[in-house]
């Protein structure tokens, strides 16, 4: 969440969302806005509540037990209580709990099942998603674009386009997720997840490895970087078939960070190394 995420949150809430359409991101951080402030609610309530009735009810030295005898109603092995208005104030906080946890339950399912699938809304407004398969192994992502370019480690991206993502694994289970866009699915040998985001910004990102995987879990990170559209496109028309990222990389990043160095090693020197 950037400068001004919290408003944009409300806004959401509210249902203002304006001309934006949503993304994943957007439903996460509404997700998470929602269970911490009513989360913070109940808690000022209930710590609220405790609180009162322990000052209420403090010993304050003054106890004359030959009338607070007369006063307290002490609960009878056998018998129902029956003060504080026959349960009626257990009834109704029991209700209140109810319907908002029911409310959660089902507001919380619909909004994954958006995060699911890409919805038709969000590619109109935009260009169609663009579509690239990730692979995980140890230890790399390969990125494969619809043109049948591969690009490692490093993920080019244009802004403002549904980016949808195909991921699976070829020795191990690894786990893909970009945090910033709150991006994260299994990469699982034999089997294809899917997940999608909206990068909304131009910039340089991080993709990791999210599951223990090897002895290069750690290191197993790569750049992502969104492009404006223009200069993807233009990125994007110098690729081709077959191509990797070994001879068009260099003059769009200059990969110099040490994890890129790492990651775009031979593949067997890593495998040496480990
Ligand atoms: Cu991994």
């Amino acid at each position: 969440m950037g400068p001004g995420g919290i408003s944009t949150e409300i806004a959401y809430v509210l249902g203002q969302t304006g001309g934006l359409s949503r993304t994943p991101a957007d439903v996460f951080n509404t997700v998470y806005l929602v269970f911490l402030i009513l989360g913070t609610l109940v808690g000022v309530v209930v710590i609220g509540y405790t609180l009162t009735k322990a000052w209420r009810y403090r010993d304050d030295g003054e106890r004359d037990d030959e009338s607070e005898s007369d006063k307290v109603v002490r609960p009878v092995l056998g018998h129902l209580p029956t003060g504080s208005g026959g349960g009626k104030k257990l009834f109704v906080s029991f209700g209140i709990s109810a319907v908002i946890v029911l409310s959660l339950i089902v507001w919380t399912y619909s909004a994954l099942l958006f995060v699911d699938d890409t919805p038709p809304e969000v590619a109109a407004e935009g260009e169609e998603p663009l579509e690239i398969e990730v692979v995980g192994k140890q230890f790399n992502w390969e990125y494969t674009y619809p043109n049948g370019h591969t690009e490692e480690p490093t993920l080019y991206i244009p802004e403002d386009r549904p980016i949808r993502l195909k991921v699976t694994a070829a020795d191990v289970w690894h786990n893909y997720g970009i945090s910033e866009f709150r991006v994260k699915t299994d990469a699982i040998p034999g089997q294809t997840t899917t997940a999608w985001f909206v990068a909304d910004e131009t910039g340089t990102y991080e993709a990791v490895c999210y599951e223990l995987c090897g002895s290069g879990h750690s290191a197993m990170r790569g750049d992502v970087v969104v492009m404006e559209q223009e200069e993807f496109e233009e990125w994007y028309a110098n690729t081709t078939d077959g191509s990797t990222s070994a001879s068009v990389n260099s003059d769009v990043t200059g990969d110099t960070d040490a994890n890129a160095n790492t990651n775009a090693a031979d593949p067997a020197a890593t495998e040496g190394e480990a």
